[in-house]
């Protein structure tokens, strides 16, 4: 399939160390696709679902140890312990190496490798790179089909050039000897021990954000954790706005919104580009472009309804892979948690037992019948709002930039930076309540800058030398926002509705970007004078609800500003520049 020296080198290398029966070459054509999906079938590995309400869709059910991405066992290998962060997990590259390589030996042993061509970005596009994935799982394939572009014509574009090396075997799925280990000065992944999505989909956090993140800062662009989403207003105009918020904080949900009824009467659209990562460029023009380069949504099921995301949901119904939902037996189509549909009465969990709604553990506590880290993986193709910008082959001009998380408390439900430098400083100071796409406990609030915490390739303090420097080389900078979706009541209710609502805070921030409305000045940035924000149809939420949502509470923001010197001081190589903006920050709490 290829004459490129160095792709057969490494696939003759891993077959050596590896020793599967047989190698196959993923083409990308449905007839090889579909005889996997069949061998799958045949082996249990995927269920076929109903093929009248859901073709071409499956159900996989992961190992019960291996539901989410494993933080404390992903690392970042290189020669320097400082070309990564404290706060991230390092291995000395040689070191790294040497004990892979002991568990990769003979690991695919009565198995096949299959060979995966994979493009992050549209084919032949200049800012697109090409990865190839070898893995001992058809799941692997099977998704890697859809959330990237696979095949002949990438090796035919790749020609002798160069590509991100991934390994995958599953091995045997042992938590004690699982490790996601990333060498990028050697443009390497190597992932064992796993058979979840952000562990073993190589193209997507591994590559596109861990090692392309390194890649941008050498080659002066960059790899961001953001959804991308243009909003067309009456008049035809497109915004496009790219946001970065922490795993399961709500990015898929505000890629794909659907207006609210009032807008929608007035003509506003909104156009899916991406859900999860953007590769951001500065173009010609002197403006930042943002591409998503994977071609598939791995989206969050429960939640996912006909009322909070319809697009997400529709996106679903053909050709999509579900991972650790309910099975509903009556009909042989997928259930789970908040899918606004009644629980099936026959019906087997994602651990693969027999499930009911209502069931409860030993301890009296209800058995969720849908792991709350499921997932579905969906062609981007099947989304009814894709931007017809989806294949631009240098991605979208971006208008503003949005950071967010979950907080309770504190940040306000949105407020915009003094500029460029002092967005910087408000990305990196992000903080939110970790969730179930991880492992580990849920709903402590963390540091988690850029939501590139868990992501980022290198040193985080060089890494925010690099959003300031991308700055001085972007002649018209978009502006830099943060939201808070998440904002709760002394009941801990959420205040604000969210979801297609949030419009009414990205038609404020659209009209900042374009110079129609003012603001007020609070020691963090400016927010928006509560008038502004649009809550004319909402049930419940008031102009005085907005004024809470916005207020700054100097005493709880002196905390936080003590929590952030406190997390700087964990990392190395932050830049001065944001020092500054901390003292900045303090002298306006004062
Ligand atoms: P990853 O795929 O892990 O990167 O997650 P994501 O950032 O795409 O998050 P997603 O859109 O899947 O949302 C995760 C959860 O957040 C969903 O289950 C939603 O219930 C919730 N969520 C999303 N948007 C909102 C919102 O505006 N308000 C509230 N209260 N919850 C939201
Ligand atoms: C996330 O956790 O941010 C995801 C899912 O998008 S995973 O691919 O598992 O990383
Ligand atoms: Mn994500």
């Amino acid at each position: 399939m290829t004459s490129n020296k160095k792709v057969l080198a490494f696939v003759e290398e891993s077959k050596n160390l590896c020793q599967p029966d047989q190698i196959v070459w993923i083409d990308g054509s449905e007839a090889q696709l579909d005889a996997l999906r069949a061998e799958a079938v045949a082996t249990g590995e995927l269920i076929k679902l109903n093929e009248e309400l859901l073709p071409g869709c499956y159900l996989h059910r992961t190992a019960v140890n291996d539901v989410a991405r494993v933080e404390d066992r992903t690392f970042i290998c290189t020669k320097d312990r400082d070309s990564s962060s404290p706060i991230n997990n390092w291995m000395d590259s040689d070191e790294a190496y040497a004990m892979l390589k002991e568990l990769y030996r003979g690991a695919m042993k009565g198995r096949t490798m299959y060979v995966i061509p994979y493009s992050m970005g549209p084919v032949g596009s200049p800012f697109s790179k090409i990865g190839i994935e070898l893995t001992d799982s058809i799941y692997v394939v099977l998704n890697m089909a859809i959330m990237t572009r696979v095949g002949q014509n990438v090796l035919d574009t790749l020609g002798d050039g160069d590509f991100v090396k991934g390994l995958h075997a599953k091995a045997d799925i042992d938590e004690s000897k699982r490790y996601i280990c990333h060498f990028p000065e050697d443009d390497t992944i190597m992932s064992i021990n796993s058979g979840y999505g952000g562990n073993v989909l190589l193209g997507k956090k591994c590559f596109a954000l861990r090692i392309a993140s390194y890649l941008g800062k050498n080659e002066g662009w960059m790899a961001e954790h953001m959804l991308i989403l243009g909003i067309e207003n009456p008049k035809g105009e497109i915004r496009y706005i790219a946001a970065a918020f922490p795993s399961a904080c709500g990015k898929t949900n505000l890629a794909m919104l659907i207006p609210p009824e009032l807008y929608r009467k007035k003509g506003y659209k909104v156009w899916c580009v991406g859900d999860d990562i953007a590769w951001i460029r500065v173009g010609e023009d002197g403006r930042l472009w943002a591409l998503n380069p994977e071609n598939g949504f791995f989206g969050v099921a429960p939640g996912t309804s006909m009322k909070s995301n319809p697009n997400a949901l529709l996106s679903t119904k053909k050709g999509t892979i579900f991972t650790n939902v309910v099975h509903n037996l009556d009909n042989n189509t997928v259930w789970w948690e908040g899918m606004g549909e009644e629980a099936p009465a026959n019906a087997v969990d994602w651990k693969g037992n027999p499930w009911h709604a209502g069931m409860t553990d030993a301890e009296g506590k209800p058995v969720k019948g849908a792991h709350p880290n499921s997932r579905f993986t969906a062609p981007t193709k099947n989304c009814p709002c894709l931007s017809s910008e989806f294949e631009a082959p240098m991605g979208v001009p971006l208008s503003a930039i949005v950071f967010g998380g979950r907080r309770a408390k504190t940040a306000p439900l949105v407020y915009q930076s003094r500029d460029w430098n002092n967005g910087v400083f408000v990305g990196s100071i992000m903080a939110s309540e970790t969730t179930a796409a991880a492992t580990g406990k849920v709903g402590v609030v963390r540091r988690d800058p850029m939501a590139m915490r868990p992501f980022v390739g290198y040193n985080m303090g060089d890494y925010f030398a690099h959003w300031l420097e991308m700055g001085e080389k972007t002649a018209h900078k978009p502006l830099i926002f943060n939201v808070n979706w998440f904002r709760t009541d002394d009941e801990g209710h959420f205040i604000w509705p969210g979801f297609g609502d949030n419009l009414r805070v990205l038609e404020w921030i659209i009209a900042r970007c374009e110079g129609k409305v003012d603001a007020v000045e609070t020691p963090i940035g400016y927010v928006p004078e509560a008038e502004d924000i649009n809550v004319e149809g909402l049930d419940g939420v008031t102009t005085e609800t907005v004024r809470e949502l916005l207020t700054v509470d100097r005493d709880m923001w002196k905390e936080e500003a003590a929590g952030i010197e406190q997390f700087y001081g964990e990392l190395t190589r932050v830049p001065e520049e944001l020092y500054r903006q901390l003292e900045t920050l303090k002298k306006n709490l004062n």
